[in-house]
């Protein structure tokens, strides 16, 4: 007998090795080299920070052995990814994009599969017959700084089901369920039908999961939809977009929420499920 597994038999060592698997293979980390100079300051700095919090709370060889038992398992969990994005990458982020004058942008997370299918706007993600959710129309339009229209702009989007599950992360879901990219029309203008995705939970069985219940936090991270949006000559936008209302807006375990992404959908007139529009402003490209 075969069992077919879907999204809930989803355990942390899976996503997590899924995550691993697509940071190796999209190249981020090819043809690269921090120099000795910058690799030398940053470390010592880092370990300096170690060994100040060592002292000050006087670590014990428990905690150190904890702390080398939960590395190693993290690792094997296939969960650096999943960590490094949840609790370092909104700082790396928010220096990154500090001189941008158009859109707010937020992280990327570990989730992202580049090459989803396209789409001429209007357009309906990728989805099952009984997809669960509420219906959700999302509009808006691409614009630059300059305020002029970016006709054919790039809006790359992916999000969690109304479980909670990312596809390609957990098992049983469509290769491609809620991720698509749809290419705006000659004013800039997109428009695309999806359903609202669920708040996630960090899985709870892995490394990750173990830090949060050992400290005593909690898991999640309010309902949000993930977007790249491009367009040539201008600066890659990242983002997330959340819900008014939701309860984790203001303690997101990923502290990537800002006031300028939460959405306040209104419901439809003509058709169930709610929409709403935003409009996306990208920076030009540096000179
Ligand atoms: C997510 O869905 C996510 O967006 C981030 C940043 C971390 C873990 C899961
Ligand atoms: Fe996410």
């Amino acid at each position: 007998m075969t069992t077919q597994l879907n999204e809930f038999d989803a355990k942390a060592a899976e996503s997590g090795n899924a995550a691993t698997e697509r940071f190796r293979e999209s190249g981020k980390t090819e043809a690269l080299s921090v120099p000795k100079e910058r690799v030398s300051l940053l470390a010592n700095e880092v370990l300096g920070a170690v060994y100040e919090t060592v002292r000050k709370h006087k670590v014990s060889y428990d905690e150190f052995n904890a702390l080398k038992s939960w590395l190693i398992r993290v690792g094997e969990d296939g969960e650096w990814p999943l960590f490094l994005d949840v609790w370092v990458e909104h700082v790396i982020e928010e220096v990154s994009t500090e001189d941008r004058e158009g859109n707010k942008g937020t992280i990327e997370g570990p989730y992202y599969v580049p090459g989803s299918p396209q789409f001429e706007s209007p357009a309906t993600l990728p989805m099952r017959d009984d997809e669960g959710g509420t219906p959700l129309l999302f509009q808006g339009q691409v614009r630059g700084v300059d305020g002029r229209p970016l006709p054919g702009a790039h809006v790359e989007i992916w999000h969690a089901d109304d479980n909670g599950f990312y596809s390609q992360f957990a098992p049983g879901l469509p290769e491609w369920n809620l991720r698509g990219t749809v290419v705006a029309d000659a004013q800039g203008n997109f428009a695309l039908n999806t359903v609202q995705p669920a708040p996630y939970q960090i899985p709870t069985d892995g490394a990750c999961g173990k830090l949060i219940g050992a400290a005593g936090w909690h898991a999640w991270r309010p309902a949000h939809l993930h977007l790249k949006v491009s367009a040539p000559g201008c600066q890659l936008l990242t983002a997330q977009l959340y819900f008014e209302g939701d309860q984790h807006l203001s303690d997101d375990i990923a502290s990537a929420v800002k006031p300028e992404l939460v959405l306040a959908p209104t419901a439809r007139a003509a058709s169930p499920g709610v929409e709403v529009t935003y409009d996306f402003v990208l920076d030009a490209v540096r000179p």
